[in-house]
């Protein structure tokens, strides 16, 4: 099958590339052609350090300018509800997010695991989804499922890990679990969603559902082995899924030109033999259309697509993480001017559904509901201590249970009060 809408793949580095054309162009000189493989070298060996520098524009789909006006002939018209949701869900999750780091920081939840600036990513992939489709989120997807229905109050609870959270505290913060919404409960493993995304999306053909997963995972995935392992089943089996790398460009403190030396993520799809694309993952419109075309292809019986969303980390990769330690702060700033949700705002300010009444309306009431939200959670008394020991077993082994009556012995004798170790 052939690429999607990829004019992928050149070998030469895109900070690299002008000076190799002149190379290119001086080197036809018969004369010139020594000191020409020499400049080239050089060429080579400079781009990789150049300080922050931006991606590689190879292959990149992208329906907006980074001011929010719309790259000619591109505007995919959506509907106006579809828009103004769009938006709407990548304002609260950043509310979210930046209320739940406050939370963190106070030592009211334990741990966090940011998305600023990744918005457009997340919510424009899920809404390209039916509500039958399922989900198979990796680190920062948390957005997904409160767009499928999951409480601000229950998102909480969970952060919190009290009596009200489903896990019942047992799952680390921000791995929600949400079954109706289809959202499925995420693995800390780095890349295991995406052999679990495929292989439910093969499950649900061979019952003979009408179902696509979406499976996501981070550039630091592509370097594990789940990720050869899923890539290759999804392509040979055709399974229906989408598999989503969100393209951060950091895992944890590893940048991306130590995780990979292709010059694309999505080129990889290509050695599986799937589809891929490669989209501006700032861009709400274009990961959006992008996404729902790889699903009507899965929908459609024509197997699996992989899609690179290019996007930036602009917090530390949790509430425990420094990232002033190893990386230019210059990188953030110049990727604060991408931001993706000022992005959309602006076009859809020119397309006159959106101003700054609303807005401030808009963002009032947001503030308000996730207020609401932490009182209603934090309401909640924690698990009761028996919760460490029910749900493994049908009856709970003597063992467990002597176990059990040592901890509520030292009940009320402060020795069960560890600070997170996070
Ligand atoms: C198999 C495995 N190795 C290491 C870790 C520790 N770890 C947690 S997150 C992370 C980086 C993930 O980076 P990426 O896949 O790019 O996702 P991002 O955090 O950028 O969203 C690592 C190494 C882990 N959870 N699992
Ligand atoms: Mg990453």
């Amino acid at each position: 099958m052939p690429p999607v809408k990829s004019k992928n793949v050149k070998s030469k580095k895109m900070v690299g590339a002008p000076v190799a054309k002149a190379v290119a162009k001086v080197a036809a000189k018969p004369a010139a052609k020594a000191a020409a493989k020499a400049v080239e070298k050089s060429v080579v060996k400079v781009a990789p350090a150049a300080a922050c520098a931006m991606p590689t524009q190879q292959g990149l789909v992208r329906l907006l300018e980074d001011d929010g006006s719309v790259l000619k002939g591109k505007d995919p018209n959506l509907p106006k509800d579809t828009l103004l949701f769009l938006y709407e869900q990548m304002v609260q999750v950043r509310e979210f997010d930046r209320r739940m780091l406050m939370l963190q920081r106070q030592g009211r939840i334990g741990f966090y695991g940011p998305i600023l600036g990744q918005e457009a990513a997340t919510v424009g992939s899920v809404a390209a989804l039916e509500p039958r489709d399922w989900i198979f989120p990796a680190l920062r997807e948390g957005a997904a499922a409160m767009m499928r229905g999951l409480s601000l109050t229950e998102a909480i609870n969970q952060l919190i890990g009290n009596g009200a959270d489903r896990c019942k505290g047992r799952q680390m913060p921000c791995h929600y679990t949400f079954k109706e919404g289809h959202y499925y409960g995420m693995s800390s493993v780095i890349g295991t969603q995406i052999s679990h995304a495929v292989g439910a999306a093969m499950a649900a053909r061979i019952r003979g559902d009408d179902v696509v997963v979406l499976g996501y995972l981070g550039d630091g995935a592509t370097s594990a082995n789940d990720f050869h392992s899923g890539m290759n089943f999804a392509a040979v089996y055709q399974s229906p899924c989408v598999l989503f790398c969100q393209n951060n460009q950091w895992a944890i403190s590893v940048p991306i030109s130590k995780q990979s030396a292709s010059e694309t993520l999505a080129q990889k799809g290509k050695a599986y033999g799937m589809p891929f694309v490669r989209v501006d993952g700032n861009d709400v419109l274009a990961v959006y259309s992008v996404t729902k075309e790889a699903v009507a292809r899965a929908r459609a019986g024509h197997g699996p697509t992989f899609i690179e969303a290019v996007t930036y980390r602009r917090l530390g990769h949790s509430s425990s993480d420094d990232p002033t330690r190893y990386r230019d702060e210059a990188e953030v700033k110049a990727w604060e001017k991408k931001d993706p949700v000022d992005r959309f705002r602006a076009y859809l300010q020119k397309r006159g559904l959106w101003d700054e009444a609303k807005e401030v309306t808009f963002k009032d009431g947001i503030a308000q509901r996730v207020n609401d939200a932490i009182a209603a959670a934090e309401k909640n008394g924690p698990p009761a201590d028996e919760t460490l020991v029910t749900d493994v077993y049908a009856q709970v082994p003597q063992q467990l249970k002597d176990q059990l009556g040592e901890v509520l012995a030292l009940e009320g004798r402060g020795v069960n009060q560890g600070a997170f170790p996070l």
